[in-house]
């Protein structure tokens, strides 16, 4: 198939883009080498959410495009279980054919579809689309799920609407006071760091609440260093001292929410003494906090994956939302409550319909109306689009059994899920994996088909920034011949599941049919064109036709039906595992800065992983005197779910009743081994933050 975008003239014209990493989506130029088989990454300060900083990831982001690490052909496993190469045909009609014989055999629920937060608006639509029309499956969720899930709960329960910043980034600096929560953004977004310098040139504060004192942690004025899992409590004793000292903003709360006495009793019940019990957060601390949020002229509450990846995430986050809410901080310039979403389209992937219980435009998949309008769009008749299937973590635990194959894109679940060797034995024992990666990542390598696609600089295709800002990285460079996009994937799958309109595979062409899939939606993407977002440098959703996009959220109204935002009724309770005799230590896992997410991309770059060549125990000096090892010792985690084995990293930044591990390697230093699958009971988000193990020397 001749891949439908016309490759560039030859010409060493940059080409003006986005990262392919994060969320922040800092903007970056491609310069042709002359040759024109490469590119090179050139400032651009144009961008205003980076103004031409980029971090290490960023900059050598082009390693990953060169032949000599990633796939340029499709693979097959042969009966003898060796992966081969193989045409695109047989390789795409083996899909085809493992899937079909699976529904034949199985039901159309024992196919199972796997998506990621990286990947375009226009991908992660068509995949959602693939799932629900060509294998009318309801089995289909994402990688977004271990990400912002919970948040994203306690922002529709809160305010009616999930987008992860209510506000540009920009705003951030000029706020008077901000409460950073479990966001390590010097690791995880490193250009964001220049807000913080600023918030405090601008004679504004910084909290940074974390269990570890990171580089992050470094830049605030105050510290909070909780127990992991606690942050719960943390928020409720907060909001305890702000009802007791008399800093509620009564007029806010009668005029812009509901459920205030709630929420303010179960507050009054979280004494500042049970709470320093609770989090090992003394009360004199507690008390600066409240008195440096409330003496702000505004303020701003951030949350990352911290407070976020526990099994009570979402009412964690609510604690915090009711913190801003009854203290007037949210609905108002400068002040509110936001997410820091993680992965490149983390946002736009959480609303277009990779997520198992939606419909694009963030539409609810069991209301009628919102059936009605995609299968208009889509041309199918609403009874056969499939009701809500398995969260990520479900889903995984359920191959082999229930869903006996499947299809994954943007994803290698077998680093990066929670209980991974579980993860793996139950990615093994379907009778039919295939998945479409760049590179032969972990949980490629176990496939029955690899499908090697075009990656960011190759295709063209928006991503939504964790401001909610639509923006658009047009293709650079012209794939090797043996690589297809994704699309071309879904469509060339569809065709031979008998679906031959409908996946088409131009990324423009699926763009205007999300548009109009979206429009009425809450994610309404309506008014928004390639035109527009690259005139204006992204457009922020809710934008329908001919709105000019919203930066700013909530100034007037919040997006529930009354216009008021909602207390969250929360209580603590204690994290799934807490320590015991046999696994006496906490252990927390998270981030280094130069590798991303389970390292499939990045392990792959030499300057990578020169910074940071492996996996590592972090634990502080009187722990490592008691358990008598030294920087560097090979040291064995165990947990009731496996065992990993990392060296000892030795720094008195960390609590002593808590190990950190980072999660971006496989094989014996995979922290996934330990971590727990606890679910939050509504946004089904892991506990990959806190589980109970115990440490010795290897
Ligand atoms: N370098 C790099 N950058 C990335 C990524 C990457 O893999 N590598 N991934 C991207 C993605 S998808 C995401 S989601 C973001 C994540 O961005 P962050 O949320 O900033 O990253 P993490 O390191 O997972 O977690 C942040 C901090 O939470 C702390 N923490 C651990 N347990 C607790 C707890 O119980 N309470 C609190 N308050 N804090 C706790 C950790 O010590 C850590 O410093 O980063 C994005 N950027
Ligand atoms: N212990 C622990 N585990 C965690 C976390 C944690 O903090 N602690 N964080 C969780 C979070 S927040 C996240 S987001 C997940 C992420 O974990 P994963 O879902 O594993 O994310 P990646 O490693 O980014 O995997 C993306 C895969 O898709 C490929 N890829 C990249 N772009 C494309 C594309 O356009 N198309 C296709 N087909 N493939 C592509 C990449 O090469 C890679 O193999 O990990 C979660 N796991
Ligand atoms: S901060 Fe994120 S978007 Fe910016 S260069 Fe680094 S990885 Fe890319
Ligand atoms: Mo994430």
């Amino acid at each position: 198939m001749p891949t439908p975008e016309a490759a560039p003239a030859a010409t060493t014209a940059a080409t003006a883009t986005h990262c392919p990493y994060c969320a922040l989506q800092c903007g970056m130029l491609l310069r042709p080498t002359p040759d024109g088989t490469a590119v090179t990454v050139e400032e651009r300060a144009d961008f205003p959410v980076n103004r031409g900083a980029l971090c290490g990831k960023g900059r050598t982001a082009p390693a990953v495009l060169s032949s000599r690490v990633r796939l340029t052909e499709p693979l097959v496993r042969t009966h003898a279980g060796r992966l081969v190469p193989a045409t695109w045909e047989e390789a795409l009609d083996a899909v085809a054919a493992g899937l079909a014989r699976t529904a034949r055999a199985h039901g159309r629920d024992a196919v199972g579809v796997f998506g990621g937060g990286g990947l375009t608006n226009e991908k992660a639509y068509a995949l959602g689309k693939f799932a629900r029309v060509a294998l009318r499956t309801s089995q289909i969720d994402y990688n977004g799920r271990f990400c912002m899930s919970s948040a994203a709960a306690a922002h529709q329960r809160a305010f009616g609407l999930d987008r992860g910043l209510p506000f540009p980034l920009e705003d951030v600096p000029r706020t008077g006071c901000l409460i950073l929560v479990g966001s390590n953004l010097a690791e995880t977004m490193p250009p964001a760091l220049r807000h913080l310098t600023e918030l405090k040139a601008n004679g504004g504060t910084l909290i940074v609440v974390d269990p570890r004192r990171t580089r992050t942690a470094e830049q605030a004025d105050l510290h909070l260093a909780p127990r992991p899992g606690t942050d719960l409590a943390l928020a409720l004793g907060l909001l305890h001292l702000v009802v007791a000292e008399g800093r509620t903003d009564e007029e806010f709360i009668a005029a812009r929410t509901t459920g205030w006495e709630q929420a303010r009793a179960a507050a009054m019940a979280h004494w500042p003494e049970l709470v320093e019990r609770i989090t090992g957060v003394p009360v004199p601390r507690l008390r600066e906090a409240v008195g440096m949020f409330c003496d702000a002229p505004s303020a701003m509450v951030l949350t990352a994956r911290g407070p976020e990846q526990q099994s009570k995430g979402t009412d964690t986050v609510g604690a915090w939302i009711n913190l801003c809410l009854a203290t007037g901080r949210a609905g108002r310039p400068l002040s509110g409550y936001g997410c820091l979403t993680g992965q490149g389209n983390g946002q736009g992937g959480r609303e277009h319909g990779q997520k198992a219980d939606q419909l694009p435009g963030y539409r609810r998949l069991t209301d009628p109306a919102a059936r009605a309008h995609v299968a208009g769009v889509w041309g199918v008749d609403p009874e056969t689009l499939p009701g809500p299937g398995r969260s990520a973590y479900e889903l995984l635990d359920a191959l082999g059994t229930d869903v006996r194959a499947l299809l994954l894109m943007g994803s290698n679940p077998v680093v990066s899920a929670p209980r991974a060797a579980h993860v793996e034995e139950r990615v093994r024992a379907l009778d039919f994996l295939a998945v479409a990666d760049v590179v032969l990542s972990e949980t490629a390598a176990l496939a029955d088909v690899v499908l090697p696609v075009t990656q960011w600089a190759e295709e063209t295709g928006t991503t939504t920034s964790l401001e909610g800002r639509v923006l658009l990285r047009r293709r650079a460079l012209t794939p090797p011949s043996g690589v297809r996009s994704d699309l071309e994937v879904l469509h060339g799958l569809a065709a031979r599941l008998g679906v031959e309109k409908g996946f088409p595979t131009d990324p423009e062409e699926v763009f205007e049919e999300l548009r109009r899939a979206s429009a009425g939606g809450p994610a309404d993407y309506s008014g928004i064109s390639y035109a527009r977002v690259e005139a204006e440098q992204g457009v922020f959703w809710p934008c329908p036709e001919g709105s000019p996009g919203e930066p700013r959220l909530f100034l007037d109204r919040f997006a529930t039906d009354d216009g008021r935002a909602r207390f969250a009724p929360v209580s603590h309770r204690e994290a799934a595992e807490t320590p015991d005799a046999d696994y006496p230590l906490l252990l927390t896992t998270g981030r280094v800065v130069a590798q991303y997410q389970s390292g499939a991309q990045t392990r792959r770059v030499p300057e990578l992983n020169a910074a940071a060549p492996g996996p590592f125990v972090e634990l502080h000096p009187r722990l490592a005197a008691r358990l008598g090892v030294d920087d560097g010792t090979p040291l064995a985690v165990t947990s009731r779910r496996g065992r990993a084995v990392a060296p000892a990293r030795v720094t008195d930044t960390i609590r002593a009743d808590t190990v950190f591990m980072p999660f971006h390697w496989p094989g014996e230093g995979r922290a996934n081994s330990l971590t727990n699958p606890a679910l939050d009971p509504v946004s089904r988000m892991p506990e990959f933050k806190v589980c109970a193990v115990r440490v010795e020397p290897a």
